[in-house]
């Protein structure tokens, strides 16, 4: 039997996936914070993931690592610099240097957050964060992508929706993942004979998912949850939000926060001055018709 570490096991996700890989792997299991309701197959070690040294002695005799420790949303720079940065860095290397063969490691929607919701995006699409948090989760990817390719450490990212028993609103019907089938997609992550660095979405067989998880379904991901079966109850209670944008982008509310995103507002229309088009619109503005030069 495979012994297997998880951080940040104490966090949702984690206590999700403890129950759901019970007797499957020896689950090693770490965190910040005490977890005091220990199975007996269990062991416990008490890890920062911001420090490299507890990193090392977790890791220490594992198979694989499944990353989850780190900061769950959207932070100030010095807890995300910490917790994320850091500590996905001290991840992978402590993989590394103790020889575990595989990481799998929690990314996020929010790594490709300003993708619009009318897009559909696939494992190769370039990373859009809508938050210093999903800045962090593509550096874990590019850090995943590089262990792989430089140290020969198998590595399954997964930009995960959101885990929960049912679907919260309306967003969250095309990007909720059911505690089982995110189970089925990290020992893919774990056993998967072949992988060396691949991207996958974390998300259950959602009708109106924005994402094509063919690179999941390729490495023998079969979904058991739809989250079309909780669409009529979340969709008789939606209200839009007052801001536009939350509704318009893929990563909801992180596109909203602080300035309040819109990267139309980044990108000038050729020919046009840049102060003309930071103006915070949804939709490019019309080019105005150039003024006849008067001979
Ligand atoms: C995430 O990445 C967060 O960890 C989780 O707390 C939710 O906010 C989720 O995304 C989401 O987008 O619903």
């Amino acid at each position: 039997m495979k012994t297997v570490l998880i951080t940040g096991a104490a966090g949702d996700v984690g206590t999700h996936l403890r129950r759901e890989l019970a007797g499957r792997y020896r689950l090693r299991v770490s965190d910040i914070k005490p977890i005091r309701d220990l199975r007996k197959d269990e062991k416990y070690v008490r890890a920062d993931v911001s420090k490299l040294g507890d990193m090392l002695r977790a890791t220490k005799g594992v198979d694989a690592l499944v990353h989850l420790g780190a900061w769950p949303v959207e932070g100030d720079w010095p807890l995300i610099l910490s917790s994320n940065i850091i500590g996905g860095y001290n991840g992978f290397e402590a993989a590394r240097r103790n020889g575990v063969k595989r990481v799998v490691f929690a990314s996020s929607n929010h790594a490709v957050g300003f993708y619009r919701r009318d897009q559909t995006i696939d494992h190769r699409a370039q990373a859009r964060p809508d938050s210093r948090y999903g800045v962090s989760k593509a550096f874990g990817e590019a850090l995943g992508a590089l262990y792989a390719d430089k140290y020969g450490l198998g590595v399954l990212a997964i930009r995960i929706g959101n885990v929960n028993p049912e679907p919260l609103d309306r967003r969250r019907l095309a990007i909720w993942i059911s505690p089982r089938d995110i189970a089925q997609l990290v020992a893919i992550g774990i056993d998967h004979p072949e992988i060396r660095f691949e991207i996958v979405y974390g998300i259950s067989d959602n009708q109106r998912g924005w994402y094509d998880n063919a690179n999941a379904y390729r490495l023998g991901y079969r979904p058991l949850d739809k989250s079309e079966a909780y669409a009529v109850g979340i969709l008789a209670k939606h209200v839009d939000h007052a801001n536009p944008l939350v509704e318009l982008y893929q990563g909801g509310t992180f596109v909203a926060a602080e300035e309040g995103g819109d990267p139309s507002r980044s990108r000038p229309l050729p020919g046009r001055k840049k102060s003309a088009a930071k103006r915070p619109t949804m939709r490019p503005a019309k080019p105005k018709t150039a003024k006849r030069k008067k001979k």
